[in-house]
């Protein structure tokens, strides 16, 4: 859809903006349909933020959303890798029904999305950030996406007018633009902006003003930095994504120069180092540069090894990885800041998210994809004013494909039977109605790198049981007594009672939502 006809559809459906469209508002504290600014990172764990009791840093901005409104901690991805995340955010469906379920299709962007009804619900819509669906945005009156992962460094981005490159660090350029185009939006419109980081991804190349925080301090270890997999399916032991055996010297450890080869074989160097600009480079060297020399005297010599070797690694990534997330907390206070000054605060939603949650060294671990809490577990904080009671943390269980029926309730547009998702409205005050979900549906479909099987499972409040179908095995987690996830009480007699709940409550998710029988089998069930 060109601008022009987006203008015709937008002007009309404002006209046919009902009082039953406003009284859908319910408490909002304004009459005027409430603006939507999403903010949304990439791989952002749960357990880095201290809004969720983080115990390795602080988020003082990504906590005033918390502080202003509520924190969800029982929220989940459907699938938990990029494009299959975002494809349910925009469609409120689930994988099977919205077609991503790997990160490997191009998005059928023709399909019903939510920001298409926004749209037509009479809002301004903008993008701005990692995208990461191949087909070009549709729903947008505006947007402006980096290139597939994107970079940190002089990031390309992608626009109607094809792609260009810009001089800075990606987190602040992108929220520049958000702030531009707030700026320039019509403002006789509401608006529903969705600003993405790329950060804290891989390869978690932190800002120049960042190289420096953290160095003299020790990040806690999460208890599980050595787990052995004992107690839980043998694939995890076949997981290539491990902190000891599979990052790379030059590229995911920023060890300049580095021959040492990861278990996989691979020594290859890091490539944001090739589009900084001269000074930035120097001072990336300056801030590496002799604590890699001191990594490799101590390397050379033997006296790191084992598992000294694998606390150095940990300490390095998390180092990387909470530095990008400093960026982008310090960014989410800049949007706050706008929305203050600009006298937007009390008409607009406030959001901070990301597409699934990460492994900071749990498990022994980075990356995501297994349905574990820490990637299966997503940030969700928002402030709504007139509906979110401040400072609440909310328990309730809520998905990713809740956002878009959340976005239309708020917008007093209908949410149409196809969307799989439900509003959030009705827990955010903390007092969830008593017929809320019980239980929560996942499935993994990738069968690719990191080598995590393709999975489903249920999780309700207390539980989680999960079928890692193509070897026909099962786990079963007592959430209560062992967050951590670190033995499965499938086979124990005792839960037997609770395995054939959760089996039952697996069967019913199924038929709900439609998954057809045998979907992603490569070859028929088993039952065991
Ligand atoms: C890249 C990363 C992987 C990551 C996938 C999916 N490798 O391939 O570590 O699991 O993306 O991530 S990298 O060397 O390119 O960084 S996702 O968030 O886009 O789904
Ligand atoms: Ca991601």
């Amino acid at each position: 859809m060109d601008r022009r006809q987006f203008l015709k559809i937008s002007s009309a459906s404002m006209a046919a903006m009902s009082l039953g469209g406003c009284a859908a508002l319910g408490k909002a504290v304004s009459k005027k349909k409430p603006n939507i600014v999403f903010i949304f990172s990439d791989d952002h764990a749960v357990q880095t933020i201290s809004a969720y009791g983080s115990k390795v840093n602080t988020t003082p901005n990504i906590d005033r959303i918390a502080k202003n409104g509520v924190a969800l901690d029982r929220f989940f991805c459907c699938n938990s890798i990029c494009a299959p995340s975002r494809a349910a955010i925009l469609t409120g469906k689930h994988s099977h029904v919205n077609g991503q379920m790997t990160n490997g299709v191009v998005f059928d962007g023709e399909q019903v999305t939510m920001p298409k009804l926004m749209q037509k619900a009479g809002y301004q819509t903008a993008l701005i950030g990692k995208w990461h669906l191949r087909s070009d945005p549709t729903g947008f009156d505006y947007w402006q996406i980096l290139p597939g992962q994107g970079c940190y460094y002089s990031p390309d981005f992608i626009s109607a007018e094809g792609q260009k490159r810009y001089e800075g660090y990606a987190t602040d350029i992108t929220t520049d633009f958000a702030l531009q185009w707030m700026d320039k939006r019509d403002k006789n419109k509401p608006f529903m902006l969705m600003c993405q980081h790329k950060a804290p991804h891989r390869t978690w190349a932190p800002a120049i003003r960042h190289l420096h925080l953290y160095d003299d301090i020790d990040i806690p270890e999460p208890d599980n930095l050595f787990d052995d997999y004992s107690g839980r399916i043998d694939a995890l032991k076949d997981n290539e994504m491990s902190i000891e055996n599979h990052m790379v010297y030059g590229y995911d450890l920023k060890v300049e120069g580095c021959k040492i080869k990861d278990a996989l074989g691979r020594n290859f160097g890091n490539g944001e180092l090739s589009r900084m600009t001269p000074d930035q480079l120097k001072q990336w060297r300056a801030a590496y540069g002799p604590k890699n020399e001191k990594f490799m005297a101590d390397y050379e010599s033997g006296k790191l090894k084992g598992k000294d070797l694998v606390r150095w690694k940990y300490q390095r990534y998390a180092k990387d990885y909470l530095r990008t997330i400093k960026a982008v907390d310090e960014n989410v206070g800049r949007v706050l800041d706008y929305l203050e000054e600009n006298d937007l605060a009390d008409n607009t939603i406030v959001i901070y998210s990301s597409d699934q949650g990460f492994y900071v060294g749990d498990h022994g671990w980075y990356d995501k994809r297994w349905m574990y809490e820490e990637s299966f577990r997503m940030p969700f904080l928002i402030q709504w004013p007139g509906v979110t009671k401040a400072g609440k943390t909310i328990s309730s269980l809520a998905q990713n494909i809740d956002f878009a029926p959340t976005f239309l309730d708020a917008a007093g547009a209908e949410i149409p039977d196809e969307i799989q998702g439900v509003s959030l409205r009705p827990i955010l005050d903390g007092k969830a109605p008593k017929d809320w979900r019980k239980g929560l549906y996942y499935h993994y479909y990738e069968r690719g790198e990191h080598h995590v099987p393709a999975h489903e499972g249920v999780r309700t409040d207390r539980y989680k049981l999960i079928s890692f179908y193509d070897t026909n095995q099962w786990e079963l987690f007592d959430l209560e007594k062992d967050p951590k996830e670190m033995k499965s009480v499938y086979n124990e007699k005792a839960y037997v009672p609770i395995r054939n709940m959760l089996l039952v409550e697996l069967a019913r998710l199924k038929k709900q939502y439609n998954v057809p029988e045998n979907l992603n089998r490569r070859k028929p069930n088993v039952k065991q």
